[in-house]
């Protein structure tokens, strides 16, 4: 499938599908969905991303067929549709919880391998819960200003600061093989930190990125990542400079140059699935927040074709 072509259709006209790809339900053939999952009602601070999926795909319009940084056309590598979004249930998280499960398991089903749009970060348990049912464990990249490793909050177990403590305990990562990316921010205690890296995690904060560059990251990546990976993308990773509109703001994060350049660098990495989170754009005025959502969606697309390219070239 391809793209509305620019030249010949004006990018600002036609509906708005994610890079004015075609929207479908048929998986015939298809290597990768993009999918909204339209869900915020398990946010601790801010809400609005329910309204992340329409706004990244108005933003995408922009979206160019080559990625001259990586040297690929990911809409000719691969084969990729927009998908729509799954219908949730506003106000009820865990019956949401399970049609998102359900929803994520058509597309592993068929092999698809899904680009998902939040949602606040709560949304990614139940699509980890799809995929580690289908691969085992996986090993995690995640970027984010917090570890959403928290236990609990006001005694209930399902937030979108609790995601990654779910995960572990249900089993669907390996906390050895996982990496945590642009930790910062006022926390509650010192042992929030340590209590993430004592349950295993690598954890790289936003200060070490800036003082030892995305390079000493990208290195703890390979050092830590392998198997079967997973790369949930949570944009309050960004500084609020870069990425104003979100639930939960954290000054110091990643620039934009900074998450480009780690995200190209994870070509040589087995991905079954990426999200990218928490965009609210009630609070994103001028857009650049989904611009920024957008272009990390389709930076992770072209990691994915490039990677596949030099796989069938080595093995040619
Ligand atoms: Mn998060």
């Amino acid at each position: 499938m391809t793209q509305l072509d620019a030249l010949k259709s004006p990018r600002f006209g036609q509906i708005a599908t994610f890079a004015r790809l075609p929207h479908t339900k048929s998986l015939e053939g298809v290597h990768v969905a993009f999918v909204g999952i339209p869900f915020d009602d398990a946010v601790t601070f801010k809400p609005g991303a329910r309204l992340a999926p329409q706004a990244v795909r108005e933003s995408s319009r922009i979206l160019r067929p080559y990625n001259a940084a990586l040297d690929v056309k990911p809409f000719e590598a691969l084969n990729i549709v927009d998908y729509g979004d799954i219908d949730i249930v506003p106000g009820y998280i865990e019956d949401s919880f399970a049609r998102i499960e359900a929803g994520i398991d058509l597309l592993s089903d068929n092999g698809v391998v899904p680009l998902v749009c939040g949602g606040d970060h709560s949304v990614t348990l139940p699509v980890l819960r799809s995929l580690a049912d289908r691969f085992g464990e996986l090993s995690l990249i995640h970027v984010d200003a917090h570890s959403d490793c928290w236990t609990e909050y006001w005694g209930h177990k399902y937030t979108n600061g609790t995601t990654f403590r779910r995960s572990l305990e249900e089993g669907l990562i390996d906390p050895r093989k996982s990496i945590q990316i642009g930790i910062r921010g006022s926390l509650y205690g010192r042992e929030d930190l340590e209590d993430v890296r004592s349950l295993g995690f690598t954890v790289v904060t936003a200060e070490e990125v800036h003082e030892r560059g995305v390079d000493h990251a990208l290195r703890l990546v390979r050092d830590t990542v392998s198997g079967q990976a997973y790369f949930s993308f949570d944009i309050d990773g960004m500084d609020p400079a870069y990425a104003p509109g979100t639930g939960t703001p954290e000054v110091g994060g990643l620039t934009s140059w900074q998450a480009l350049g780690l995200v190209r660098g994870l070509v040589d990495f087995s991905f079954v699935g990426f999200d990218l989170v928490e965009v609210s754009p009630v609070f994103d005025p001028a857009g650049i927040t989904s611009l920024l959502a957008a272009n990390l969606l389709y930076e992770f697309l072209s990691v994915l074709a490039k990677g596949r390219q030099l796989q069938k070239a080595r093995s040619n």
